[in-house]
């Protein structure tokens, strides 16, 4: 028996059942030969709040996946200029993609070339013409489930900071941003001072404390206007949207004085843990990588110069 369902209350409650980690609502590309077909379906997910995007040519996929950033692709198998799976292949041979699930969405009902599809690299396959509800459902899942995902691939295990390679990607994205919008970026990279002492005199369980108590701080203190990665052990790297280096050296001092006052105050260990930073300010034609390198030079300056300080 077919029971028909309120959409939006079906989404509401898949949203609670799967901690839908963001607000944003989910973008869905279809890839479709036939306009029609693919407005069937773009239809229906316009109707349950999803952004949709469609485009007749597969061989423009790659245009909106840098652009429209999908959550979800889904993908026709039988267009003239290339078939789907065949398409499916090729984005999975770019590793920026590798993490967009796409599920092939066709006529075709016989089991094996379904298989053979998926085996291409796609992550499932739907029967065009399936129930609206089942449609929403299925694809609100499959975003939710991958964002999700996605949020926990970014970020490092120990601090729950963005990782190295996240942290790097959010400073491309500002660095491109400021660049167009004339805006002020200026990024840091701090590193604790004389850390392997720390570990060789209290072990690597305190080590990992300390790291932990100086990324709460970091994160607190940057409180949305801009964001903290962890670029490696003890090393971490802050981007300071729309900020002077000025402005960004004074709070990264202000935050010195603080994280040891708070190693102070956890016990834990008897001589004082400080840290060194170097704050670069982004200059016209820099990229992400030369501003890194403006900042790691101020960082071996200042511990350089003693530790314990903010290098320009
Ligand atoms: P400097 O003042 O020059 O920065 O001295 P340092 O001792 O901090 O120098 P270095 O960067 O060479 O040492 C960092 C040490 O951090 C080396 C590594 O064993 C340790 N480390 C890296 N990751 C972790 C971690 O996750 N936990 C702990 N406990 N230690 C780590
Ligand atoms: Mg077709
Ligand atoms: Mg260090
Ligand atoms: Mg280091």
């Amino acid at each position: 028996v077919y029971i028909p369902l309120d959409i939006q209350k079906l989404i509401d409650r898949l949203d609670v059942l799967l901690e839908k980690t963001q607000n944003t609502p989910y973008r869905v590309l279809i890839v479709d030969d036939s306009e029609a077909m693919g407005k069937a379906s773009g239809n229906i997910l316009q109707q349950a709040d999803m952004q949709v995007q469609q485009i007749k040519n597969p061989l423009d996929v790659f245009v909106s996946l840098e652009r429209f950033m999908p959550d979800i692709v889904l993908m026709d198998v039988y267009m003239p200029q290339c078939s789907g799976d065949e398409m499916a292949k090729v984005i999975r041979q770019q590793t920026q993609f590798d993490s967009v699930p796409i599920v092939f969405l066709s006529t075709e009902t016989n089991r094996n070339k379904q298989l053979m599809a998926r085996s291409m690299g796609g992550d499932d396959f739907w029967v065009k013409n399936m129930p609206a509800e089942e449609l929403v459902a299925s694809v609100a899942m499959t975003c939710a489930r991958y964002r999700s995902l996605r949020r926990w691939m970014s970020c490092d295990s120990l601090t729950a900071l963005l990782n190295h390679t996240h942290i790097i990607e959010w400073l491309e994205r500002e660095v491109k941003r400021s660049q167009k919008e004339a805006l002020s970026l200026s990024f840091a990279m701090v590193d604790i001072d004389h850390f392997k002492k720390i570990n060789d005199s209290y072990g690597h369980a305190v080590g990992d404390k300390v790291i932990k108590i100086l990324a709460r701080l970091l994160r607190q203190s940057i409180n949305g206007e801009g964001a903290v990665g962890r670029y490696g052990g003890e090393e971490f790297a802050v981007v300071f949207s729309e900020t002077s280096m000025i402005r960004a050296a004074q709070k990264i001092d202000h935050w010195r004085l603080r994280f040891t006052e708070l190693i102070q105050l956890s016990g834990d260990i008897q001589f004082p843990v400080t840290f060194s930073a170097g704050v670069a300010l982004l200059k016209n034609g820099m990229d992400a990588q030369q501003l890194i390198d403006a900042a790691d030079e101020a960082l071996y300056q200042a511990k350089h110069a003693g530790r314990n300080q903010v290098g320009l």
